[in-house]
């Protein structure tokens, strides 16, 4: 019986070759399709889109790059697996191994195809991996290995083959995936001369920024902003190829090019972002100077028809968010930007184009890579989150969060500068208070803001007594709303409460 084990190893480890083979391949060949068509990325991002609603917390935690990671390294063992058993079955029947390259054929295909604008020949990839695997199955499997396993020369040839094979696979895999992210857009977002804006911000006050270690900077670097996508993959979108399409209920359908966007009057605005996941006290927030085309003057041109009250910005991986149009015609501004904080558009943030509005959660209204406004009307379309579950409409609520001291942190006794931040986008931050323990809400200073749609800065003076404390911030808006107190997690419209940490002064 020993032997048949051992068979069925070689028919195994075979199987886990002619697969690693398979992808290898395809991301090669993937190279010139476009890294989506590649059945990995193509089907992980099938599986980011269908993960059902019960669990569509989890998904919002797949946003996270190291997720993302995890979702691609948990493919790819389950494509081990599913190979290891069909490669073993192969041993009985090299019939089975040609099926299970079938089925893997059969579903890279068909996720390729699936996806959003995918072109003709998105099978391509897939096709000619598993070309590449039945290639291998031939191969590693001939001679069958008899019930008592290989002949020491049978041996030989089998660990020649898949050895060279698995490690040609790895090599070329990796290399493809490399150079088609280097190749990307990099030199097309290089050479983007951002035109100055005629209506440039309003000079940072110097207030702003109290600057204090530990304290998030009032404007964020772009390299330290938050990221939070649908995307396996960074669309890569030419300027060159870049249009925009504003369709559906209007009097005039329009279709604009990247240089034609970039020769429009432009403003450029502070803006706090914000992610409908956030926890309370938690990081998916950053504010930048975003500089582009107001929304408004383009929606002018097209002229919505009536009834036409949602407008649904479309990217060009198939992602939606639905805005209200009172909201992108009202006097806030909304914009489709095409830089921040004075540089092109970093790519995973959206480049060529992205949209910005002030006061509403990026799921209702930042769309990166942005293709099409689409004008509809909330009864007539569910954006991507929508219909996952989350609200079709979510303006930021009004939260404040604790920076420093750190949470867990052991302070020394005596002066002792509290800070952290405060935002109510659209609506402005006026009062901020502390508690130390249980004591008395003290109001803290606030900092300036050059509108009232970033996030502020504050700071308290507190003598820190020696033991443990628990300090607690809450936030009142302009329309003079306090913050609630009431515990909510992030959905469905974004997460509830107060910010409290614990420290020990030392
Ligand atoms: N194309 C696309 N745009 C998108 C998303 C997405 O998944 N795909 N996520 C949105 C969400 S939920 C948020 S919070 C913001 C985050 O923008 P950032 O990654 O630039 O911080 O982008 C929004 N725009
Ligand atoms: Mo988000």
């Amino acid at each position: 019986m020993l032997g048949g084990v051992r068979s069925r190893t070689y028919g195994a480890i075979a199987g886990i070759t002619a697969a690693a083979a398979a992808i290898g391949v395809a991301e090669a060949v993937a190279i010139l399709t476009g890294a989506a068509t590649a059945p990995l990325v193509a089907v992980g991002g099938v599986v980011v889109d269908a993960v059902p609603a019960g669990v569509k917390n989890f998904a919002v935690d797949v946003f996270y790059t190291y997720d993302k990671l995890a979702l691609l390294v948990g493919t790819l063992l389950l494509l081990a697996a599913f190979a290891a058993v069909t490669g073993a079955l192969a041993t009985k029947r090299r019939l089975y191994g040609y099926a299970g390259v079938g089925i893997f054929a059969a579903v890279g295909i068909a996720a390729a195809l699936s996806r959003h604008n995918a072109p003709w020949y998105a099978f391509l990839p897939t096709l000619v991996g598993a070309m590449a695997a039945a290639g291998v199955l031939y191969l590693t499997l001939r001679p069958q290995p008899a019930e008592s396993g290989y002949t020491y020369e049978q041996r030989r040839w089998f660990l020649r083959v898949a050895g060279g094979t698995l490690a040609g696979a790895a090599v070329v895999g990796f290399a493809s995936r490399w150079w088609a992210t280097r190749r990307g857009v990099q030199a097309e977002r290089a050479a983007v001369q951002v035109p100055a804006a005629g209506d440039s911000a309003s000079a940072l006050p110097p207030q702003a920024d109290a600057q204090l270690p530990d304290l998030a900077p009032f404007v964020t670097p772009n390299k330290d902003f938050y990221l939070i996508d649908t995307a396996l993959v960074v669309p890569q979108v030419s300027p060159a190829d870049w249009t925009l399409r504003i369709h559906g209920r209007v009097e005039r359908e329009l279709t604009i090019s990247y240089d034609e966007l970039l020769k429009r009057p432009m403003i450029e605005r502070y803006i706090t972002l914000a992610c409908v996941s956030n926890e309370v006290g938690g990081g998916l927030i950053g504010n930048a100077r975003w500089q582009g085309v107001r929304v408004k003057d383009l929606l002018a041109e097209a002229r919505p028809k009536a009834g036409a009250d949602q407008v649904v910005s479309r990217s060009v991986d198939g992602f939606t968010a639905g805005t209200p149009t009172s909201v992108l015609l009202d006097d806030r501004d909304a914009m489709l930007a095409i830089a921040m904080n004075g540089e092109p558009l970093p790519i995973e943030h959206g480049f060529p184009v992205r949209m910005v509005v002030p006061g509403l959660y990026g799921y209702v209204s930042a769309t990166k890579w942005l293709a099409e406004l689409e004008l509809t009307s909330f009864a007539d379309f569910d954006a991507y989150w929508i219909k996952r579950g989350w609200a079709a409409k979510a303006p930021i609520k009004t939260q404040s969060r604790i920076d420093t001291p750190r949470d867990g942190g052991e302070p020394k006794a005596g002066p002792l500068v509290i800070a952290g931040v405060a935002w109510a986008q659209h609506r402005g931050v006026s009062k901020v208070e502390v508690q130390v323990d249980e004591g008395e809400w003290q109001r803290a200073e606030l900092l300036a803001v050059p509108s009232v749609d970033t996030w502020r800065q504050w700071r308290l003076n507190w003598t820190a007594t020696p033991g443990k404390h628990r300090l607690t911030v809450r936030a009142t808006d302009n329309g003079g709303q306090t913050q609630t107190d009431a515990v909510a997690p992030p959905d469905p419209d974004g997460a509830t409460g107060w910010h409290s940490i614990e420290i020990d002064v030392r």
